[in-house]
Formats: structure tokens, C-alpha cells, sequence
């Protein structure tokens, strides 16, 4: 058994169950299961229907305190008439109940012992193991393992075991899939039929937006007959004293979206073991490429395996019409959508360790740019505005406005990601066909969004930057230099298409309408566009406005630091106050390295650290980066097991409502921007850009990984005599 793969839940308390059941969720990139007992925990409705509050997602109580099943396929959205596109909550297949001598199991309210659960993050692979003991004095082993199919991304399959220890018992299984299951409070499904056949049940539900989702199981069992009673399969059997009885049950998930075939009748002739093997080799080459191994320090490696884990849980190579949503598909807290995570936190890993994922990451971008130029339109502006919150067309679903209108360094944080795209792999054919018209698009916006003032300088009033305690800055830093970003590159592609590929640059110029005068403009507002004078104030401010807010005594108003500070003054106030959510400026130094001096940096850390509150899970892990770039060792080892903290350790119960998956994509950035000092592939053309300093943690002997850099993979070692990279490995 390899070391350091596995993750553990020893005891069954309620508390923190919700959390267990984000942070063990599986998935497969096709589909998404919260790591939820296949039974149920009595008395906690799935069903319920009532109003969700749209309120900011930092302060908001969820609603089902114990437990919220979870069964997501990205590509379907209903659409809530309150929150808009919401990814929907399927019927849950994995649904399985036992009476043992006629007593109904269930976790909370049954006698149960050696509890344990397990997820295998080599393969993805969940176990859960208990002796359930019944009233009438029967021992029963039980053990349900379960994985969503990597080979196979439309199969689910279960394996459920039950051994009679100490008398003989009868037990009863009932399974089927249960419908009874609302998102938010709210059913999708316009029609939902449940119909059977000799050896499958079959549940096809219609949504809101016009989807249809099929979904097939198929349970076998290796002692009795399987019956089929309203609507539910059903074994009984009696047990003997240390006999065995074993069901596994194959559930296929289609939709109206799919193309491929689904391939179940060669699904159904493969035993488990078969099945198994398949999925783990699967695994076993996404681990090859991506892991990263850290000797010296057993927790924090399995934590970062734990993130990387997610991550490549998360998507599957061929699918371009979804991007990754703010939660790792393992809650319902963002509703399902997708915001600026993508490209500036998460895309990095998939860039350098699986480009084709990196590509239609992007490519989902492409898909929703229509949904961008509407925005742009309802805007009164030209070109395309990426929204903040994006679903299945790329219009805006946000429905607080000041995040909606305001948040805009989104659409620049896009073209970042393109463009980092193609440095560290020179895809230029995903330029010329589909990002360069992104870039000018997103380009074109820009003119219309800028205010010229007096002395001809243009700027960016009322908008939001990272930092979300902020809502109305006039010249955030953060987003001006991202559209300055923007603008430069819009000129620089399109010099590199007509240089290099004539009959490129004519068919992007053709589509998009560009002249030179236009060109002319994005060149003219990129360098009048207002940045501070960092020679000048020596540190990198949040925005024009920021640093005269009024002071807050964040200690003495943060009551119990548990809860976000945001829980103790209102917004408005949060609004004109001297305090942070998130970094902001350290967002951008992490952007943008090389435009400051270490100076600089280490200035604005001192500067801003102090009133940073990180109610946004995005900023602990970008302290810890821009800490280690400054030598603040203490500080990066404080911020890695903050980081850490948010989903893996369970005493926050930070992963109740879904994963943090932008923290674990950062993770990685830290990893190699700050363990191995690879600097982001903006800085240099050719050779992997190098910085001379690197840090490690705390506990931390040697680290090692693979990474693709133009086609070429490298092997990565950092201990104390440094960073070594091996060519070709
Ligand atoms: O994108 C983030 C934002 O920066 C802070 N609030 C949560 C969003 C989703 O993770």
C-alpha cells in the first residue's frame, strides 16, 4: 500500500459529517458524488423546498446542517427563478438500505462500532467500514466501497458486503434511485419517471432548461435472486454464522449533452475486480504526471495530495463545455458556477501537468463568448465582458450587483490565462483559431469602460478588485494592470498573427472587424492607463481610494475567529473601511513578479497583511507564496497550514458545502513558484524561468515532481543544496 495516499474518518460524528461528505467527494470530471451514506441519516430530508437567501456566500448559513446529498454532472443547470442557472442535484443512485433482523440501519441512531472511512486518493476508490449491532444481538461486518468509473465516465459502481459474525441473520436490501432530491431548495425537474426492466431501474428526468438525464442501475448479488418491487430492487436472505453476501451495483448516467456511446452491456459482463483495475490504472498515469513528493513531512504531503487529488477529480481531458466551478462540484454553495478560480488559480496546474485539460478549460471560455459580448451589450459597451459568475452561456448570473457590475478584472484574468497558456506550451494554433479573438474581443470592451479625465490619463472607476470588502474602487491596481495586460496583449497578437501567419492575421481581423485605428486605441488607453508610481510610494497600494479609509480595531470587533470577520460589521460599513478580505495587491505581485522589486513587495506585505481578514479562502495560500518570495519563513509555514486547514484538516468544517478548490490549485502554484522558484511562464520565452531563492517549509527534507514545459517534461527536485531540474524524464 503506498504511503501517504489515503485519508481517514474515524468516527462518525454528526458535527462534522457534512464536512466529510465534501472533502471525500469523488469524481470522475463527468460526474460528482458528495461522499454521502448510501443509506441516508434518518430524519434529515433530501426533498425539502424553500427559499435561498442570495446573499454573500461568506456570511450565509446553509441550510441541512447534517448531511446534503450531492449528485452533479456539470453540464446540467436548472434555472432558479431567484439565484438563475444553478447546477442541479440529481437523483442519488447511490442509494442502498439494509434491515438487519428487521431493524433499519442507520448511522445516527443505531448501535454501530469500528467505524471507518476511507478515500484512496491513488484511485479515488471509497471505503466505509462498521459492525452494525442489532437490538436482537446480531453482528453484522459491513463494508461499501464505491468509485466513479475514470475509464468509463458515464459508470458508477458499488460494492456492498455484509458478513453474519457471531449468530446467523436475516437481512434485506432495498436500492433504487431515489428522486426525492432538491438544489437549494428547489426542484428542477419539470417530468421525473422511474421505470423498470427485468434487471434495471431507469429514472429519466426532464429539467428546467430542457435537459434530459438518464440514469440506469443494475444490481447483482452473489447469493439470491434480485427482485424488482416498486420500483426498488429487493433481496432477502437469511445469513448463516460467517457467511458473506456481496451486491454490486452498476449505475450508467447520460444526458441529452453526450455524444459517446455509453457501452453497458460490456459494463455489465466486467466483475468489480476488472472494473477496479481499470479505473486505478486510469489514475495511476494522471498521478505519474502530477504528483509532487514531499519527504520530511507526512501531514502536509498528504494534504497536497489531497488537493491534487481534487483536482484531478475534477475534470476529464474531452470536456470543453464546463469549466470548474468555485466548489470542485462538491457542494451547492456557488451554485455551480464559475468565477476568475479558474484561470488564475486553477489553470496553472493543468498547464503544467495535462495541457489538453489546460485547453478546454480555455475552450469553455471560447464556447460562453457570445454570453460575454451580451454582457458587454448590457453594458452599453462594446466587445466582450466575461461575467463574474458564469454557467452555460457565459451571461452574467451573479445576482448581487455590486460583485455583478463591479468585479470586472475577470475579463482581463481570462486573457492572462490564455496567455500563460500558450507560453509554457506555444499552442499558437489555439491562439490563432480561438484565443486571439478572446483577446480582442475582451480588448474591445475595455475602450468603452475606461474614463478619459482632464490631463488625457484613462481610468478605471467604480469596480471591484479581488478584495471583495472593497466594492468601489477608483483605480484598483489589481484589475488596471490586468486590462493594461489586456490592451498590450490584444497589439502584441495581433503583430505576432500578421508576422508570422498571414492568412491567420486576415481571417481574426475579417471576424472580429479590426482596423488600425482600433488598434491604434487599445495601444493608447494600455499606456494611459493610471498605475501608481512604484519608485514613488515604494509599495503596490490597493487602489487610489483604499489607503484613506477609515481604520477598523479588527481584533477587538472579531469576536470569535471561527466565524468570518465579515459576520461582524455590516457590508456598507466593510465598504469604507480599512480592512480585507483578500489580497489584492498581493494578487497582483503574484501575477506580475517582475514589475516590482522584492523591496516593493515585501513593503506592500507589511502594509496590507495586518488587515487582512482571509474570509476569502483564495488569500492564506497567496500569503504564503508572497512570503516566501520576501523570506518571511514563519510566515509561509503559518500560511501553508491555514491553507491546509480549509478542506483537509476537519476541525474548521471548512468542506461541508463543497471544496475550496481554488486553495488546492494555489497549492500547486506554491509548490513550484515558491518550493522549486519557477517563476510563471509571462516571465520568459524559452528557458523554465528561474528564481534564485526558493523556501522550504517547515519539516520539508526534499521535493519532487514532474512538469511540462513546451512539450517537454522535466523532473524537479528541491532540498537544501536547492533546485535541481532534470531534462526529459
Ligand atoms: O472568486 C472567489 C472570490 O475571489 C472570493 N469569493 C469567492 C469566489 C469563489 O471562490
Amino acid at each position: 500500500m503506498e504511503k501517504n495516499f489515503r485519508i481517514y474518518r474515524n468516527t462518525f460524528d454528526m458535527d462534522y459529517n457534512k464536512h466529510f461528505e465534501g472533502a471525500f467527494c469523488q469524481g470522475n470530471g463527468y460526474q460528482f458524488l458528495r461522499a454521502t451514506f448510501e443509506e441516508g441519516i434518518d430524519g434529515e430530508e433530501q426533498g425539502e423546498i424553500y427559499t435561498r437567501e442570495f446573499k454573500s456566500v461568506t456570511t450565509e448559513k446553509q441550510r441541512c446542517a447534517i448531511t446534503k446529498w450531492g449528485t452533479y454532472i456539470p453540464t446540467i443547470m436548472g434555472n432558479n427563478p431567484q439565484l438563475n442557472e444553478v447546477i442541479i442535484n440529481l437523483p442519488y443512485f447511490m442509494d442502498f438500505n439494509l434491515l438487519a433482523d428487521g431493524e433499519k440501519l442507520s448511522m445516527n441512531r443505531c448501535d454501530i462500532s469500528d467505524f471507518s472511512m476511507v478515500l484512496n486518493l491513488k484511485n479515488g476508490c471509497l471505503t466505509r467500514t462498521f459492525t452494525f449491532n442489532t437490538k436482537s444481538g446480531s453482528t453484522i461486518k459491513a463494508k461499501y466501497e464505491r468509485f466513479p468509473s475514470k475509464k468509463n465516465k458515464h459508470l458508477f459502481v458499488q460494492k456492498i458486503t455484509y458478513k453474519a459474525e457471531n449468530r446467523d441473520a436475516n437481512i434485506e436490501i432495498t436500492s433504487g434511485i431515489d428522486t426525492n432530491v432538491t438544489t437549494n431548495g428547489f426542484n428542477h425537474f419539470m417530468e421525473i419517471s422511474t421505470t423498470t426492466n427485468d434487471d434495471s431501474i431507469t429514472v429519466v428526468s426532464k429539467s428546467d432548461m430542457g435537459n434530459t438525464i438518464t440514469q440506469s442501475s443494475y444490481l447483482a448479488c452473489d447469493k439470491e435472486q434480485v427482485n424488482i418491487i416498486d420500483n426498488k430492487f429487493n433481496v432477502q436472505y437469511d445469513l448463516k454464522e460467517n457467511e458473506e453476501i456481496t451486491f454490486i451495483k452498476k449505475s450508467f448516467s447520460f444526458t441529452d449533452m453526450d455524444n459517446e456511446e455509453i457501452g453497458i452491456e460490456g459494463e455489465l459482463v466486467k466483475s468489480y475486480d476488472e472494473l477496479y483495475k481499470e479505473n486505478s490504472q486510469v489514475w495511476e498515469k494522471l498521478w505519474d504526471r502530477s504528483d509532487v513528493v514531499i519527504e520530511g513531512n507526512d501531514h502536509d504531503q498528504l494534504g497536497i495530495r489531497f488537493s491534487i487529488y481534487h483536482l484531478l477529480r475534477c475534470k476529464e481531458e474531452s470536456e470543453y463545455r464546463s469549466s470548474i466551478c468555485a466548489k470542485g462540484f462538491a457542494g451547492e454553495a456557488y451554485y455551480g458556477r464559475y468565477f476568475w478560480d479558474s484561470e488564475i488559480f486553477m489553470l496553472p496546474f493543468y498547464i503544467y501537468t495535462n495541457p489538453n485539460i489546460a485547453k478546454n478549460l480555455l475552450m469553455y471560455r471560447y464556447n460562453t463568448l457570445e454570453g460575454a459580448k451580451e454582457n458587454a451589450r448590457s453594458y452599453n459597451c462594446k466587445g466582450a465582458r466575461y461575467p463574474w459568475q458564469s454557467a452555460t452561456t457565459g451571461t452574467e448570473q451573479c445576482s448581487l450587483w455590486e460583485y455583478a457590475d463591479n468585479e470586472i478584472h475577470i475579463t482581463a484574468d481570462i486573457v492572462y490565462g490564455i496567455w500563460h497558456y500558450y507560453k509554457a506550451t506555444d499552442d499558437i494554433e489555439f491562439i490563432k483559431n480561438y484565443g486571439a479573438e478572446i483577446i480582442v474581443e475582451t480588448a474591445r470592451f475595455w475602450l468603452d469602460r475606461v474614463d478619459v479625465d482632464k490631463d488625457g490619463n484613462y481610468n478605471l472607476f467604480n469596480v471591484m478588485g479581488p478584495d471583495e470588502y472593497t466594492a468601489f474602487n477608483c483605480n484598483n491596481t489589481f484589475t488596471n494592470r490586468l486590462v493594461k495586460f489586456n490592451l498590450e496583449t490584444a497589439c502584441y497578437v495581433i503583430q505576432l498573427l500578421n508576422e508570422t501567419d498571414k492568412i491567420a492575421y486576415v481571417k481574426l481581423c475579417d471576424k472580429v472587424k479590426l482596423d488600425n485605428k482600433e488598434l491604434l486605441e487599445f495601444k493608447k488607453v494600455a499606456e494611459k492607463l493610471i498605475l501608481p508610481d512604484y519608485e514613488k510610494v515604494q509599495y503596490i497600494p490597493q487602489s487610489e481610494n483604499f489607503d484613506n479609509y477609515a481604520d477598523v480595531d479588527i481584533d477587538n470587533l472579531w469576536k470569535d475567529r471561527k466565524n468570518p470577520f465579515g459576520m461582524y460589521m455590516t457590508h456598507e460599513k466593510l465598504y469604507r473601511s480599512k480592512v480585507l478580505k483578500q489580497a489584492d495587491s498581493l494578487s497582483l505581485a503574484m501575477l506580475f513578479k517582475t514589475d516590482f522589486t522584492i523591496e516593493q513587495i515585501k513593503n506592500t506585505y507589511e502594509h496590507y497583511e495586518p488587515i487582512t481578514t482571509h474570509d476569502s479562502s483564495l488569500s492564506p495560500i497567496n500569503h504564503a507564496i508572497v512570503a516566501g518570495w520576501i523570506g518571511k519563513e514563519e510566515h509561509v509555514n503559518k500560511f501553508l497550514q491555514y491553507s491546509l486547514s480549509l478542506d483537509f484538516d476537519s476541525n474548521r468544517n471548512g468542506a461541508k458545502d463543497g471544496i475550496h478548490i481554488a486553495n488546492c490549485g494555489c497549492m500547486y502554484q506554491f509548490i513550484i513558484h515558491t518550493i522549486a522558484g519557477i517563476d510563471n511562464a509571462l516571465i520568459n520565452e524559452d528557458e523554465i524561468p528561474m528564481s534564485t531563492s526558493y523556501t522550504m517549509p517547515k519539516g520539508w527534507d526534499k521535493v519532487s515532481f514532474k512538469i511540462l514545459w513546451k512539450n517537454v517534461s522535466y523532473f524537479v527536485t528541491v532540498d537544501k543544496n536547492g533546485t535541481k531540474i532534470t531534462k526529459g524524464i
